[in-house]
């Protein structure tokens, strides 16, 4: 098949943790139901299409992954016969194709076709991601099963994680309405009022994080390690942050985006109640959040996800999680249209539809 020359690259996220024992797990699974589809369509693993891992903990802009893409899109450009490639990302996966993009904008355009990029937070994720940091929750439902390990065990390796800092809620984006994390605060034992809530913005959120996370541990082999909320990540991710804000699509690169919709998606996070409040900022490490929701994927906000800034040839909501996005017949039927191939033996048992086709 004369299309099917085009090779398709798509991204993985794998991990190596370096605190836990068991994980060296690679997000293959995930991407399986994909794979099966495109090796239907007529792809052919290693010779038109081929993986891209890299380690979701890291920045989406270190060296490593920035030249391991590199070296990828070229193999599959020489796999095509000279020809240009087309990516599929999912999630965090569009942030490290963003700034690819950035830093490389030359070779992206000699390489790159078609670009579909699948549930990412363009503009962060904030209930998750805020509150990955401070309890390990959230975020963990999409990979704690995944990758097996407690709650506690993840949020300790979260605070560590570069990639997770470069998905806190992007302050320059034009909300709707500006993400907040609120805390009910005790006040002096004997007052009148027992409780005020705190509300902290962009700025003094940092606080939070910061004085939450102070006295932060893990224990590892018998060996304690801190694990403070870290401002040198923090400002790398600030500078990863310029560079997604200002990245721009090359000429002659289709991009199309898929966003999840219909789940409702933590947004604002709030830590105690009236009655029972927060002391200490400590505490909120070990209390369960409520949230406000919005619409999205379950994990990134679609107003995050749709909010790519840039000319998309087509941007579709699809009723799906941020993980269900990638085994959805919608999906399928979507990436099909797009890389303009059909899978062999196809069944139409429908389980999503599309949710809004507006940009
Ligand atoms: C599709 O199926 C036909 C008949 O079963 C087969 O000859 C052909 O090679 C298949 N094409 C692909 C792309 O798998
Ligand atoms: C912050 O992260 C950097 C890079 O991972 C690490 O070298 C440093 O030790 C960390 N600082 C703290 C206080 O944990
Ligand atoms: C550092 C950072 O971006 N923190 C965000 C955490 O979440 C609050 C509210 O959700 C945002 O206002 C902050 O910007």
């Amino acid at each position: 098949m004369k299309q099917n020359t085009i090779s398709v690259i798509y991204l993985i996220p794998i991990v190596v943790f370096q605190f836990v024992k068991l994980i060296h797990l690679s997000g293959v699974y995930h991407f399986h139901d994909m794979i099966d589809m495109l090796v239907k369509c007529g792809y052919k693993k290693g010779t038109t299409l081929f993986g891209y891992g890299y380690d979701f903990r890291q920045s989406n802009r270190i060296e490593k992954s920035m030249e391991g893409l590199k070296a990828k899109l070229e193999a599959a450009y020489k796999a095509s016969g000279g020809r240009k490639v087309n990516i599929i990302s999912h999630s965090m996966g569009g942030l490290l194709v963003s700034c690819f993009i950035s830093l490389h904008k030359d070779l992206f355009s000699k390489f790159v076709n078609k670009w579909i990029c699948i549930a990412c937070p363009f503009q962060g994720a904030p209930g998750c991601i805020n509150d990955s940091l401070l309890t390990g929750l959230q975020f963990v439902d999409g990979f704690e099963s995944y990758f097996f390990v407690s709650r506690w065990t993840m949020h300790q390796l979260l605070v560590e994680c570069p990639s997770i800092y470069e998905m806190l809620p992007n302050p320059d984006f034009n909300w709707k309405t500006e993400p907040q994390i609120q805390v009910w605060r005790k006040q002096s034992n004997d007052g009148e009022t027992p409780a005020k809530l705190e509300s902290f913005g962009p700025v003094e959120c940092i606080t939070l994080f910061e004085e939450a996370l102070k006295y932060n541990e893990l224990n590892y082999n018998g060996n304690t390690i801190a694990l403070p909320f870290n401002l040198s990540i923090l400002k790398r991710a600030a500078g990863t942050r310029q560079i997604l804000n200002n990245v721009q699509l090359p000429e002659g690169v289709s991009f199309y985006n898929i966003y999840g919709a219909s789940f409702d998606t933590p947004f604002d996070v709030c830590y105690g109640t009236e009655t029972s409040p927060v002391a200490d900022l400590s505490e909120v490490c070990h209390s369960m959040p409520q949230y406000s929701y919005v619409d999205g994927d379950g994990t990134v906000p679609a107003e995050s996800a749709k909010a790519d800034g840039f000319v998309a040839v087509e941007r579709v909501g699809v009723t799906a999680n941020h993980r269900g996005l990638l085994c959805d017949k919608t999906t399928f039927q979507l990436i099909q249209k797009w890389l303009g191939v059909e899978q062999n033996v196809s069944k139409h048992s429908k389980t999503s539809q599309v949710a809004d086709a507006s940009p």
